[in-house]
């Protein structure tokens, strides 16, 4: 095997209800709603690991490769199974995209409708065509995903009708499984894990997933969480809500995360950080995601290397470099880059068009 490279828990991918039952709140009665998300392969990123150092193994932990394409699977198949178990026969959600993918997705295969709103105009168009193509009645509304969370609160507050956005503890509760994933794999948990912060639901269940896995002594140490903010909506570095959110990582184009207390409870209690990272910054590790390591994913997610490297620079790790000691990181790729193509062809040179002539080919290729 390869430097750095681990030996995956083979398990299959049989979902993460019937993987980690045992820490999750389903009985035997909970129908299980899954399409085998979940067990999301754990890549050694050599590159990005030399960059640091060498006693640094960063690993990125790809959640692109779920079902529908993102970590939402995770949270989505226990909040679409307790809703079944519970009787609902509708759910609903505002989104910036994933979540309504995801939803759309789950609620199919159970037989439930499906409410979507979303902000117009600000959705990646992979994630559009998944909630159209799995049937969920998609409303767009003039307003920001600040505006959409708002409403639908309000709807499943009074109408027969169940709130699939992570203010649903099950949402919470199967997204912490990621933390177990990697603590399976690593033998044990990273010294630090660098994601993305939106709505601020994943980091809440990635530190819930790691004091549990603590607590019944599956693992000996907590790692270190290191959340980062797109800079045009970082409210909670800014200390306030953000009103006119900007960003071109538009799922976290969010300005008044619903889980912000929990957000700045895992930063204190892990001693880590949340910080902002510029569009600049998140497309260059998006750029280099995809050309040094061949991992693709979409802007939002590159927020987490995008920050490693935004702290690597700025000295954070320095007293980590002289120790011969292993320092394992760990990046959550929360999404694919498929969702969103057209950010990557607009931050790419576009194809060069020429004669069908092997001649021109082989010179246009550079082969000799
Ligand atoms: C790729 O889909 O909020 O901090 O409505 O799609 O748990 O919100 C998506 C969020 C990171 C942020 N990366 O996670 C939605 C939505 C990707 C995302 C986040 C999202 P949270």
């Amino acid at each position: 095997m390869q430097s750095g490279q681990i030996k995956h828990n083979n398990t299959g991918r049989i979902g993460i209800i019937n993987r980690y039952a045992k820490y999750l709140p389903v009985t035997k009665k909970t129908p299980v709603i899954t399409l085998c998300e979940g067990n999301t392969p754990l890549i050694f990123a050599s590159k990005i690991s030399n960059t640091l150092g060498v006693n640094f193994k960063v690993y990125l932990k790809y959640e692109g490769l779920n079902p529908t394409g993102s970590f939402k699977d995770r949270g989505m198949t226990l909040a679409i199974s307790k809703a079944k178990e519970e009787g609902m026969s509708a759910v609903i959600c505002a989104s910036t995209g994933n979540t309504s993918a995801s939803a759309a997705a789950y609620a199919a295969r159970a037989n439930m409708k499906c409410v979507v709103v979303i902000p117009e105009g600000a959705i990646a168009l992979g994630k559009l065509a998944q909630a159209l193509i799995h049937n969920a009645t998609v409303i767009a509304i003039k307003g920001n995903f600040d505006d959409a969370l708002a409403i639908v609160r309000e709807i499943s507050d009074n109408y027969p009708v169940r709130l699939v956005n992570s203010i649903n503890p099950n949402r919470i509760e199967g997204q912490k499984t990621a933390s177990f994933e990697i603590c399976d794999s690593l033998n044990g948990a990273p010294d630090f894990h660098c994601l993305p912060v939106g709505n601020a639901g994943n980091i809440t269940a990635y530190w819930k997933g790691y004091k549990e896995y603590y607590s019944y002594k599956k693992i000996e140490s907590l790692p270190v969480m290191l959340g980062f903010q797109a800079k045009g909506s970082a409210p909670i570095i800014k200390g306030k809500p953000i009103k006119n959110p900007k960003t071109i990582a538009t799922a976290i184009k969010i300005g008044n995360p619903a889980s912000w207390q929990q957000a700045i409870d895992a930063r204190s209690e892990s001693k880590g950080l949340i910080e902002a990272v510029s569009d600049n910054q998140i497309l260059q590790a998006y750029k280099i995601l995809a050309k040094e390591e061949g991992v693709f994913v979409e802007p939002a997610s590159a927020a987490s290397v995008a920050g490693l490297f935004m702290l690597n620079k700025t000295g954070y790790f320095d007293k980590y470099k002289t120790k011969t000691k292993e320092i394992r990181i760990v990046c959550t790729l929360t999404g694919h880059g498929l969702k969103d193509p057209e950010i990557a062809i607009k931050n790419i040179k576009t194809p060069k068009v020429v004669e069908s002539k092997m001649q021109t080919i082989l010179k246009a290729a550079g082969i000799k």
